[in-house]
C-alpha cells in the first residue's frame, strides 16, 4: 500500500481525489493543503476521522515544511493538485501563479529527489496546449502538441511541466504528467463556469457568459479525473505525460442555456460581458493514449454527470453560499465589475 502526500486536496479536484482513494484503494492519504480561498476543510468532513486520512497544514513553496510531512508520515507517493487555478485572476495578477505553481513544483521536485520517493505525479492541465481552431473540429489536443502558453496561468502550469520533464530528463526520477480538460462536479469553487452559472441562476442574478458564448471546453465529471490519475499512478510508464478528457465538447453558451433549462429559469437571465483577455477558442482533448494503453475510460456520461452536479448544488447551497462570502466578494467586484459596465 501506497502513503501519498496529496497537496491541494482541500480544493475541489483535490478533496474528491482524496475521497475516491479511501473509497476505492487501501492507500493512505495526507492532505498537504495552506487553505488559500479555494481550499475548504468543509470538503473532507466525511473522511476526517477515517484511519487512512490526516490533514497537515502547510504551503508547497516550503521547502523545510514538506520535508517534514514526508518525514514524519513515511511518504512514498506525491501526487501534486496544489495550484492557483483561476484564469480570470492569473489575468488580474500573476504573482501567485508563479510563486505556487511553479517555485512549488520545484519545492516538491527537490524533496522527491533528496528523498529517493518511489513516485510523483504532476496534474497538469489542457491549457498548456493553447486554443484549437473551430473550423478544424476533427483537431485535438495529443500528448505531442507543442507547448502554447496563453494566460498567465497556463504559462504557470507548463512551466511546471517543463520543470517535471527537466528532473525526470536529467536526473531520471520517477515521474509523470496529467494533462486533464474542464472538469466539473461537486464542491467546484463557484468561481468557475458551471457552478458559478448554478449559483447565480438559483440567487436569481444574471448570468455572465464572456463574449460571444461560442468558446468550446470539453467537459469531464470529476471522479473521472480521480480514476484517470489512479490509472496513471498504478499503469503510467514513468517520464510520459497522459492526456484526460471526456470527448464531450460544448459551447459554453449551450451550457449556460442547458443548466437553467434544469433549474427551470429563462434565458432572460444571460447577460453578455466584456471577453476574458486573451480567451482561448477551444479545448479538445484526443484520450487514446490513456484509453488504449492503461485501460481507462470515463464512467460517467454528460447527461448524468450535470444532473448529478446541479442536484448537489442545490441541495447544498450552504456551502457555497458560505464560500460565496468573505474574499469572494472583492474578486467578483475586481473581474466583473470593469466587464460588466
Ligand atoms: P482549486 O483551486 O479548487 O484547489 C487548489 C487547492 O490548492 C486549494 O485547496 C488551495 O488551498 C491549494 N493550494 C494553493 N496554493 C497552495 C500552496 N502554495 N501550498 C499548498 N496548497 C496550496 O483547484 P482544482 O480545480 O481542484 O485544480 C486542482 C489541480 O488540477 C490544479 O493543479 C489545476 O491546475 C489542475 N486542473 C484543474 C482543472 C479544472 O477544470 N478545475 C482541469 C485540469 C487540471
Ligand atoms: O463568468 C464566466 N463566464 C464565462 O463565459 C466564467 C467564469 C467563465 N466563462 C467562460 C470562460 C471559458 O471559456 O467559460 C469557460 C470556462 O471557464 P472557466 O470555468 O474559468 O475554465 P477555463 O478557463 O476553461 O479553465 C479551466 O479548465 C482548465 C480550469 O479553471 C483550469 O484550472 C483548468 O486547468
Amino acid at each position: 500500500m501506497k502513503s501519498i502526500l496529496v497537496t491541494g486536496g482541500a480544493g475541489f479536484i483535490g478533496s474528491n481525489f482524496i475521497k475516491y482513494v479511501l473509497g476505492n484503494t487501501g492507500h493512505s492519504v495526507v492532505n498537504y493543503d495552506v487553505l488559500t480561498y479555494a481550499g475548504n476543510l468543509e470538503n473532507l468532513v466525511d473522511v476526517e476521522f477515517n484511519d487512512r486520512y490526516k490533514f497537515v497544514k502547510g504551503d508547497i513553496c516550503d521547502k523545510d515544511a514538506v520535508t517534514e510531512a514526508v518525514d514524519e508520515n513515511g511518504i512514498d507517493t506525491i501526487i501534486n493538485f496544489a495550484a492557483e487555478s483561476h484564469v480570470d485572476r492569473s489575468i488580474l495578477g500573476a504573482e501567485e501563479f508563479i510563486n505556487t505553481n511553479v517555485m512549488g513544483t520545484l519545492v516538491l521536485l527537490q524533496v522527491l529527489k533528496e528523498k529517493g520517493l518511489s513516485k510523483y505525479l504532476q496534474v497538469s492541465t489542457d491549457e498548456v496546449y493553447g486554443s484549437l481552431p473551430e473550423d478544424k473540429p476533427e483537431l485535438k489536443f495529443t500528448e505531442s502538441t507543442p507547448i502554447t502558453t496563453n494566460s498567465p496561468y497556463s504559462a504557470s502550469k507548463a512551466s511546471a511541466d517543463l520543470l517535471c520533464n527537466s528532473f525526470r530528463h536529467t536526473f531520471g526520477l520517477p515521474i509523470l504528467i496529467t494533462r486533464c480538460s474542464n472538469n466539473y462536479g461537486p464542491y467546484q469553487f463557484p468561481e468557475k463556469l458551471i457552478p458559478l452559472m448554478i449559483a447565480k441562476a438559483l440567487n436569481g442574478e444574471d448570468l455572465p457568459v464572456y463574449g460571444d458564448g461560442k468558446n468550446v471546453r470539453d467537459w469531464l465529471y470529476v471522479d473521472d479525473h480521480c480514476s484517470a490519475i489512479m490509472t496513471v499512478l498504478d499503469k503510467g510508464k514513468d517520464g510520459d505525460v497522459y492526456n484526460i478528457g471526456g470527448n464531450n465538447e460544448w459551447y459554453n453558451i449551450d451550457i449556460v442555456k442547458l443548466i437553467l433549462k434544469k433549474l427551470g429559469k429563462g434565458e432572460d437571465m444571460i447577460r453578455y460581458v466584456k471577453d476574458r483577455p486573451g480567451h482561448d477558442r477551444r479545448y479538445a482533448i484526443d484520450s487514446s493514449k490513456i484509453m488504449n494503453e492503461l485501460g481507462w475510460t470515463p464512467a460517467h456520461n454528460f447527461e448524468d454527470g450535470i444532473e448529478l452536479t446541479i442536484n448537489w448544488y442545490v441541495e447544498n447551497k450552504n456551502w457555497w453560499k458560505k464560500v460565496m462570502s468573505g474574499e469572494y466578494k472583492n474578486y467578483f467586484e475586481q473581474n466583473y465589475g470593469s466587464k460588466m459596465s
